[in-house]
């Protein structure tokens, strides 16, 4: 029984030798420890030996089974992984050096235009902030000196949460926190913050008019702020943004939240100022209005009015990306059409 337990192990390893496949591996497992096996065999002729002769058999017999039993699992682990590769190499078979099918996106002509003016900017020592979309009613109308009940509330009417708070009107919602965040500047110092973003109103939508659009504010405290410094920030972002002369006009202006206020108006680049649908005829368009922060304004933001002035300016970002790239009608910068949108990338 010793000797054909020994040759029955010789034979597994040199039939295992040959194995290269899951079901040649099967068939093995079936013919050595299947029900009529070959160990089974030899386990089922225990019975046939003495008790001492049966203990000592029984105890090799089991041990081979459990060697068999092992190297079987084993076996079959590698050829399972062996298999996958192989699937693998056959299916997914990669070229980088293909060139990509896929055309390159491009950015959206607000985001090239706020590119670039930020870069003006930072190059002048603005610090550049990400207002809030949705705000509370204190910092879109309180904080900007427009209290409840104030008329100015009924130019800038917009979408209400459930929870009280908004979708912010205007980029100017930013100014208290900003103020709060940074403080008053230190003597000889100024504070100078630039802040774009998304703006929403309901709005009755034209042209020139869309109820989700771009701001981007500009702001300058220090000691000895005035209406000169906004003339000269003005003039540098309109040079850079055009990089030609534009005709604009600057007239007094009314918001809450300057004092004095003025609205600074492009010539409409559309017609050259003869009247189209774009200006509504007007031959200008509001672009830029700005002002000397009201001393309310720079209180309710903790910074003391006695002692420092500052000026804001509200650009309307869309309509800047409107004028430089001559786009006649607003709803085409929301569109999502790239037949359009995508014209802009190099300009
Ligand atoms: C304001 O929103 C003020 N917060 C701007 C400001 C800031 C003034 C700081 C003084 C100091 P106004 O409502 O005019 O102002 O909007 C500013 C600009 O945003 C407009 O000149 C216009 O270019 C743009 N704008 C306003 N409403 C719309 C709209 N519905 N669609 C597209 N652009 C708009």
């Amino acid at each position: 029984m010793k000797e054909k337990i020994q040759m029955l192990k010789i034979q597994f390893q040199e039939e295992m030798k040959a194995v290269e496949k899951k079901e040649e591996l099967e068939r093995i497992r079936i013919s050595y420890l299947g029900k009529k096996g070959k160990v089974t065999d030899i386990l089922n002729k225990l019975k046939e030996l003495n008790p001492d002769e049966r203990r000592l058999t029984g105890k090799e017999i089991n041990l081979l089974k459990n060697e068999i039993t092992r190297i079987i699992d084993e076996t079959g682990k590698i050829l399972e992984e062996r298999e996958f590769e192989e699937t693998l190499s056959k299916t997914e078979k990669y070229d980088f050096t293909i060139p990509s099918l896929l055309t390159q996106g491009t950015l959206h002509p607000i985001t090239i235009v706020q590119k670039q003016i930020e870069d003006i900017f930072k190059t002048m020592g603005f610090i550049i902030e990400d207002g809030l979309e949705i705000q509370t009613e204190f910092n879109n109308f309180e904080a900007a000196n427009i209290p409840k009940n104030h008329p100015a509330r009924d130019m800038q009417d917009t979408y209400y949460l459930e929870n009280g708070q908004l979708l912010k009107t205007h980029t100017t919602a930013a100014q208290n926190y900003i103020m709060r965040k940074y403080g008053a500047p230190g003597k000889d110092e100024t504070l100078k913050v630039l802040f774009p973003g998304r703006c929403f109103r309901n709005e009755n939508i034209d042209a020139c008019h869309e109820n989700t659009f771009f701001q981007m504010e500009g702001m300058m405290i220090g000691e000895d702020i005035s209406i000169a410094n906004i003339i000269y920030f003005m003039k540098v972002l309109l040079s850079e943004v055009f990089k030609r002369e534009v005709k604009v006009r600057l007239r007094p202006g009314f918001f809450p939240f300057v004092e004095p206020g003025f609205e600074l108006d492009i010539n409409c680049q559309i017609c050259g100022g003869e009247g189209c649908p774009t200006c509504k005829q007007a031959g200008w368009l509001e672009l830029l209005p700005c002002g000397m922060i009201h001393p309310n304004v720079l209180n309710m933001g903790g910074i003391d009015a006695e002692h420092y002035t500052g000026f804001a300016f509200g650009l309307g970002l869309t309509r800047l990306a409107m004028m430089k790239y001559e786009i006649k009608d607003i709803r085409v910068f929301n569109s999502g059409n790239l037949r359009i949108l995508r014209q802009f990338k190099d300009r």
